[in-house]
């Protein structure tokens, strides 16, 4: 009888096997980053995974974000998908203790991911594949390098290259960060120069607002001005190189410049725009001159044809919204192409060199920023991005309110309530608060600066000690007042009164 001693094969530790797939996650990204650096920088691999998550995010998932993370969404979804990825890379070490070849696999798999989710971006080439192919490939040689040493190396060469591939890994990330980011617009948006308007929107007067009790500016600075869209990389689009497109049911299709725009007399209007997604009392909502053309000026120059329902714009990094034609046409409706934005060139992130802004309707129907395509067609045709998702085909700006103040405690007596009503191109008529359930009380209204804008609005009422409720309901000059029907923002926009509680002692 004989016996075969079988030694025990090799295996790592579990410390050293999660530490293998980690790091050869590093190496796997930053060699990606680098590489995008090259060929586009929405090509790396954790940024397209992110877009292509934004864009099959089920819109209840991305209200809940919107709702629970505001502006800072796109933040926290970077940091899930990094949480998820480290634990991952850790899974595909602890599998492969004995052979490599289970962590390659995984790893492998995720730059496949990487390359589908690169190939569904719009606003990149095939050459940008190179990015997610870099990162399969040093993924999985690293993987392989790594899990090498460790099982048959001295404790020191393994540890050597455990640091090598850190330090690697950190470097052409961080290279890749620095190459991408001098590709940016800013060099571009600097040259723009002044713009100047040949009708400069009035000056606001200064009883506009009552940001002294406590309601927003009139005017929004443009740093403080919402932001919301898709793009977890902003579309970098220099003035030089951007084109406007006008074509579909049109007589003449047309193409513009930076220049042919700039050089055109350009005006300047005063416009609140509003998003879908604010909620009752949200903050999705402000005030801006915009400069630009008239919207309805390019398409009569087009020849908009018999026919057409909507203008589907596309941006440059493949978002599309469609807006009524029949709205944009309308006499004095003021829909604009946008270059600049409260005196300087439209900042990158709201939509550098040109955008969509129309008076009245939702941004999700109508504001394109980034814009490089205009096409006349039909509802049937062409579906634009949140209709894809479930949101309306229509989005009129509701009538609505928001009361600012106060805001926590307060002496107990006369005490002042502030806030925000909007009714764009409508007008607000009047704005009502109540205390505690009571009689509704009219606000006064702070001047008019157009229809098209938000107007402020305060009152006083009387608050004995203790804790109390205010609602506040606008009314517009149709003569609609705001329902008390709470209204969720899908399909088409919040409804409700808006109601705070403070105490008063
Ligand atoms: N390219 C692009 N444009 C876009 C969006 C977007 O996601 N991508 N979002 C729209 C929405 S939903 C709104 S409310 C407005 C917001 O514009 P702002 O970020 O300048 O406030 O932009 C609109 N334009
Ligand atoms: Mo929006």
């Amino acid at each position: 009888m004989t016996t075969v001693l079988r030694e025990a094969p090799p295996r790592l530790t579990s410390a050293v096997a999660a530490w293998t797939g980690v790091l050869s996650l590093a190496a796997a990204l930053g060699a990606g980053h680098l590489v995008a650096a090259f060929v586009g920088r929405g090509a790396s691999p954790y940024l397209a995974v992110g877009n292509a998550a934004i864009d099959l995010t089920p819109s209840w998932l991305k209200d809940f974000a919107v709702s629970s993370f505001g502006t800072h969404d796109k933040t926290v979804l970077l940091a899930g998908m990094a949480v998820v990825m480290v634990a991952l890379a850790v899974v595909a070490g602890l599998i492969s203790r004995e052979r490599a070849l289970p962590g390659q696999v995984v790893i492998a798999v995720f730059g496949v991911l990487g390359g589908v989710a690169v190939y569904g971006r719009p606003d990149l080439g095939q050459l940008a594949l190179a990015a997610p192919l870099a990162s399969l490939v040093a993924g999985v040689l690293v993987f392989r390098w790594l899990h090498g040493a460790a099982l048959s190396r001295g404790v020191s060469d393994s540890r050597r290259r455990f640091l090598a591939t850190a330090v690697a890994a950190g470097v052409a990330g961080g290279v890749g960060q620095w190459l991408g980011s001098r590709k940016n617009a800013d060099a571009s948006r600097a040259a723009v120069g002044p713009l100047t308007p040949a009708r400069p929107a009035p000056p606001v007067p200064a009883d506009a607002d009552f940001a002294k009790l406590g309601t927003p500016t009139f005017i929004t600075p443009n740093a403080d001005f919402y932001r919301i869209d898709t793009a977890l990389v902003l579309p970098q689009v220099p003035a030089e190189d951007w084109t406007l497109r006008i074509h579909g049911m049109v007589d003449r299709e047309l193409t513009f410049t930076y220049a042919d725009i700039r050089n055109r007399p350009l005006v300047e209007r005063i416009i609140t725009l509003c998003c879908v997604s604010n909620p009752v009392g949200g903050p999705y909502i402000s005030t801006s001159r915009f400069l630009g053309v008239d919207l309805a000026e390019l398409l009569r120059e087009a020849g908009v044809r018999e026919g057409a329902e909507q203008l589907f714009s596309t941006s440059a990094d493949g978002f599309t919204a469609g807006t009524p034609v029949s709205t944009l046409l309308e006499p004095g409706r003021g829909a604009m192409l946008a270059i600049g934005m409260n005196g300087e060139p439209l900042p990158v992130e709201h939509g550098f060199p040109a955008r969509l802004v129309v008076p009245g309707l939702y941004g999700y129907v109508s504001a394109t920023k980034w814009v490089t395509d205009l096409e006349l067609t039909t509802w049937d045709a062409k579906q634009a991005y949140w209709l894809q998702r479930g949101w309306a085909e229509q989005g009129p700006i509701k009538t609505e309110s928001r009361i600012d103040a106060p805001n926590g405690h307060v002496a107990a007596g006369k005490v002042s309530v502030a806030g925000i009503a909007w009714a764009q191109h409508t007008g607000i008529d009047r704005v009502e608060v109540r205390l505690d359930g009571g009689p509704w009380q009219q606000a006064v209204l702070s001047a008019e600066v157009s229809t098209d804008t938000w107007r402020m609005w305060w009152a006083e009422v009387d608050a004995p000690a203790g804790s109390h409720s205010v609602a506040v309901r606008a009314t517009d000059r149709d003569g609609y007042t705001q329902t008390d029907q709470v209204a969720d923002v899908v399909p088409d926009g919040a409804t409700g009164w808006h109601t705070i509680t403070f105490s008063a002692r």
